[in-house]
């Protein structure tokens, strides 16, 4: 049998190019697939629900591979056993409560089981910015990360999303961008930025700061305490899960509410 490059660059190509425009318009965008942005969009799509996830670098996963200072161990409590346990991830228990998972298991089962439940995945392109009409985000404006690295004078493309999630982490990307061009709408209006390590209190908080920051933009995971100003919580990542699958029902209650 007879393997020919241009076929195999052709098969690149065009599928890729299937799949990026049937994305073009989607009902949740993503932004990072570390481990609260690849829950989220596990979940919705679990529920029928169109999404993509847009991540940065090469490999998703974000903070979950290198456990805690390389130790390539996470750790979770109950109830974010309860969602490993879902994706069917192992896990072990350590103490009353404290439940230990393989890192690279954990990255590499959520991000199968994300794929398979039909959430698209985009690896190497970066958010920059939103698209704002009428006060309401409507969608994404990405570039390739490689062009953003090499400063390169490249301008973006755009997606149209329903909701879009910021699920960067520490940094909280997208709401920086959107505080600075027209402001948060929340009772702070500004990002407060993250609080000192206190993993019971961080763990609490992301929860309940996993919320709409700006019409059609949710926070999620680290950057929902970076945005309220919550203590980080170092390896322990059952909040990262929860805060994924709270946005996810949050969504989802307003996509029935508002199809
Ligand atoms: O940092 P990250 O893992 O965020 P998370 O889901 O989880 C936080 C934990 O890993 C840990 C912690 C608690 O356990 O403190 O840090 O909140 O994943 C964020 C992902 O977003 C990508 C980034 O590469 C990473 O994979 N990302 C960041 N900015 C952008 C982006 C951007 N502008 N566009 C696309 N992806």
């Amino acid at each position: 049998m007879q393997i020919e490059e241009t076929v195999i660059s052709k098969a690149i190509l065009q599928s890729y190019y299937r799949k990026f425009t049937e994305n073009l318009e989607t009902q949740v965008a993503i932004v990072g697939g570390g481990p609260s942005g690849l829950t989220a969009a596990y979940f919705l799509a679990n529920n029928q629900i169109k999404v993509s996830i847009f991540e940065r670098k090469l490999s998703l996963g974000g903070g979950m591979w290198g456990g805690g200072m390389m130790f390539n161990q996470i750790v979770v409590q109950r109830e974010g056993r309860e969602i490993l346990a879902g994706f069917g991830v192992s896990t072990e228990e350590f103490s009353p409560n404290y439940w230990v998972a393989d890192a690279v298991e954990a990255v590499s089962t959520i991000c199968s089981q994300t794929a398979k439940a039909g959430a698209k995945i985009f690896n190497l392109i970066s958010a920059e910015d939103v698209t704002i009409k009428e006060g309401k985000a409507t969608g994404l404006v990405l570039n390739w990360t490689a062009v953003e690295t090499a400063e390169l004078h490249v301008d973006p493309l755009c997606i149209k999303a329903q909701f879009i999630v910021d699920a960067t982490g520490h940094p909280a990307k997208l709401a920086g961008v959107i505080q600075e061009k027209v402001g948060l709408k929340i009772p702070s209006q500004r990002i407060v930025g993250e609080g000192p390590m206190w993993a019971e209190a961080g763990e609490k908080a992301v929860i309940e700061n996993t919320q709409e920051v700006y019409p059609g933009v949710f926070v999620a995971g680290m950057a929902a305490n970076a945005v309220f100003g919550a203590p980080r919580m170092g390896p322990i990542f059952g909040g990262m899960l929860l805060s994924g699958r709270r946005v996810a029902e949050l969504i989802q209650k307003r996509l029935e509410d508002n199809p």
